[in-house]
């Protein structure tokens, strides 16, 4: 290969004896498969797929996680009378439902709520037992946990959303159904039924770092694919040296805003705006409903929306007046 190389004209590594990776320390299953070679999947990452470790945490959560899905897809079906085409057709609109209120937190008959509750149940383990799996795995490879700690922080808001916050309300009934569209139905109706969510601070600093992490991302990869003619996308000898990918990658910035992130540092500002996204939303999801009924009244209340003017009577909270006729 002569010239110059990047992500496109990438020289893909193929071996007839795929390398297996290090030694397995004691405790641990062996590794499943030899592994083999994809030139396609060569193009957009390693050439070498496997072998994969999949260990006493990573089966558990698989067994618990296919468990979930067939509990929640044969409820889908079975509510479309069992009808395959009919699957298919209504699958992004099929839910299978959380109880209805008058159940509070006791489990409920299967069909109204306590397959809800049993694929809540398999789905929560699934996610746990891949976190510990994630953890474990970084610890054998004597790496950061970093990932696992990254991981976590989505987990938290998906427990908040489906476990913590129904407890803390007294209702699984509060929690969120499982299927494509029903799913976004809940969270528009959530925004209403508490007063609007984007007056919720937390809510709009979630935005402000998932809006950051696209940046962030957007800047740190447009810069390494732009320094990989230098050897930038190796990252390797880059960083003491002059006239280095590295350099020139931080020049560009130093040049354009004055200022530039390190190599290490990039990362660290990439992992905590991901990490705060899920972070502080669920500190919003949480504050819902417990501690704050209506944001737009709070807002309000703390002068970050303006009231309406005096000319009109009082606003109230409409879920704090009684239940209009159906
Ligand atoms: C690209 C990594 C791969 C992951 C993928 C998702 C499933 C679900 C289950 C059919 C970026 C795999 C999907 C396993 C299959 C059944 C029953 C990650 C990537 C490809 N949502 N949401 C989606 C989940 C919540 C919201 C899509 C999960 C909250 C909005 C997908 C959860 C709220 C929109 C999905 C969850 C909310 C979506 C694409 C859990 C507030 C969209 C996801 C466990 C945060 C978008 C039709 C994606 C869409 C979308 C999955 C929770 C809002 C089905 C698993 C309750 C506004 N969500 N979501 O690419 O197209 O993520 O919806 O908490 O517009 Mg959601
Ligand atoms: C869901 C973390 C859990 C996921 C896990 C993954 C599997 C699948 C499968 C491998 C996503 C488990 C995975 C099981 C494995 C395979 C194949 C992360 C999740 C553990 N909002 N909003 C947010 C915006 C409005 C509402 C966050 C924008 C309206 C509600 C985000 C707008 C109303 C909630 C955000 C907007 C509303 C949110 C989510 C604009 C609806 C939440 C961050 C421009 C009418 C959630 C505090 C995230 C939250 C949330 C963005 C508008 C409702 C920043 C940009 C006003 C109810 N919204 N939103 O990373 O945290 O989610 O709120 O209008 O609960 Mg919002």
């Amino acid at each position: 290969m002569s010239g110059y190389t990047n992500l496109y004209s990438r020289v893909q590594i193929h071996t007839t004896e795929p390398y297996p990776g290090v030694p397995l320390g004691r405790g641990n299953w062996t590794r499943d498969g030899k592994g083999w070679m994809s030139s396609l999947l060569g193009r957009i990452g390693d050439a070498q797929i496997g072998p994969f470790y999949l260990g006493t945490t990573g089966l558990a959560s698989l067994i618990c996680g296919f468990i979930a899905f067939e509990i929640i897809g044969l409820n889908m079906w079975a509510s479309v009378g069992w009808s395959p085409g009919q699957f298919l057709r209504q699958l992004p609109w099929l839910a299978l439902e959380p109880p209805p209120p008058s159940y509070g937190l006791r489990i409920p008959p299967l069909a109204e709520g306590g397959w809800w509750l049993m694929a809540g149940g398999f789905l929560t383990a699934s996610v746990i037992l891949w976190w510990i799996r994630m953890y474990r795995r970084a610890v054998e490879l004597q790496v950061g946990t970093h990932v696992a700690w990254a991981f976590a922080s989505a987990i938290w808001l998906f427990l908040v959303l489906g476990f913590i916050r129904p407890v803390l309300m007294g209702s699984w009934a509060e929690a969120v159904p499982f299927g494509i569209f029903p799913h976004l139905d809940w969270t528009a109706a959530f925004s209403l039924r508490y007063g609007n969510l984007f007056y919720n601070p937390f809510h709009a600093l979630s935005i402000a770092f998932l809006y950051g992490s696209v940046l962030l991302f957007a800047m740190h990869a447009g810069t390494i694919l732009a320094v990989t003619r230098y050897g930038g996308d190796r990252e390797v000898e880059q960083i003491v040296d002059r006239g280095t990918a590295s350099e020139r990658a931080a020049l560009f910035w130093r040049w354009t805003m004055g200022f530039n992130a390190t190599m290490e540092s990039i990362h660290r500002w990439a992992w905590w705006f991901a990490v705060l996204t899920t972070l502080t939303g669920g500190i919003g999801i949480l504050l819902t409903g417990t501690v704050v009924d209506n944001w737009y009244l709070w807002a309000v209340k703390h002068h970050v929306a303006p009231a309406y003017p005096h000319v009109f009577p009082p606003v109230t909270d409409p879920a704090s007046l009684p239940a209009s006729a159906p």
